[in-house]
């Protein structure tokens, strides 16, 4: 087997940096470890395909034994090779932070990647938000929970983030006139949403915000993400995403 086949992942502490650095910025190929969803995956899955990188997609067989092995015990994983030497890096922000600036999508200088890792720090939090307060409450209080985070967390990030793409012209980014790590985790980010079973119910927010629906579009019809989002893998990983959040409870139980 060789080590892009395993799914062993450490923090090297053995080669010099340098070495690794090496790896990380001439990299050969990748390999995204993360369950069969789109969800905390789909992100770093977008950054690869616009950058046009040699990558493939890898699920855990039996995550129960592999989660030990992982440097903090949860998905996504990135595997990053060069010849016979490999990088592991984990943590879902370190990851796209990473191939975003490996592909240019963090600006120009500075204050342009201080504004894209702000409005994507912003997307990020309420993903999470949503995921702790929606998603993993408990199935007799969700319609509580979920008509609160549309009205407070939701209505405000939705607020915030149409008057700053208005502010940059509404020509579907945050900055400027080019692509961001920030506008791919938006789109991902509205694409969740509609994903969900109450997903209606949350884009009918959402399309009232047309410079949001304007940065999605523009996201998604990039012809590399266009032609990725049209592929069968990405037909079943979005279909696999919609019948888990039916019922998320029912598939994480351990069935041992
Ligand atoms: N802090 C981690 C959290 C990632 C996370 O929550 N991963 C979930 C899937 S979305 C996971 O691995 N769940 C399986 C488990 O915890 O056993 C990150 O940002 O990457």
């Amino acid at each position: 087997m060789t080590h892009s086949q395993t799914n062993h992942a450490q923090v090297n502490r053995t080669t010099p940096s340098s070495e690794l650095a090496q790896v990380m910025a001439h990299p050969d190929s990748f390999r995204l470890l993360y369950f069969p969803l789109e969800a905390q995956g789909q992100t770093s899955r977008d950054l690869l395909t616009y950058g046009g990188a040699k990558w493939e997609s890898a699920s855990p067989q039996n995550w129960l034994e592999e989660k030990d092995k992982m440097p903090f015990g949860c998905l996504p994983v990135l595997f990053i090779n060069k010849g016979d030497k490999q990088v592991v890096i984990s943590e879902t922000h370190a990851i796209e932070n990473y191939l975003a600036k490996h592909f240019g999508l963090m600006g120009d200088n500075e204050y342009e990647e201080t504004l894209i890792r702000a409005f994507h720090c912003s997307t990020a939090s309420l993903f999470a938000t949503f995921q702790a307060s929606v998603i993993w409450s408990l199935p007799e209080v969700r319609e509580k929970t979920l008509q609160g985070f549309k009205s407070k967390q939701l209505a405000h990030w939705v607020k915030t983030h149409e008057r700053h793409l208005l502010e940059n012209g509404n020509n579907g980014h945050y900055l400027g006139n080019k692509m961001s790590l920030a506008d791919i985790r938006t789109a991902n980010l509205l694409r969740h949403f509609s994903l969900q079973p109450f997903g209606a119910e949350l884009m009918e927010i959402i399309n009232q915000a047309p410079a949001l629906i304007k940065l999605k579009e523009t996201v998604e019809s990039d012809p590399k993400m266009h032609q990725w989002k049209n592929s069968d893998e990405a037909k079943k990983l979005a279909a696999a995403t919609k019948a888990f959040f039916v019922n998320p409870f029912a598939a994480t139980r351990p069935t041992a």
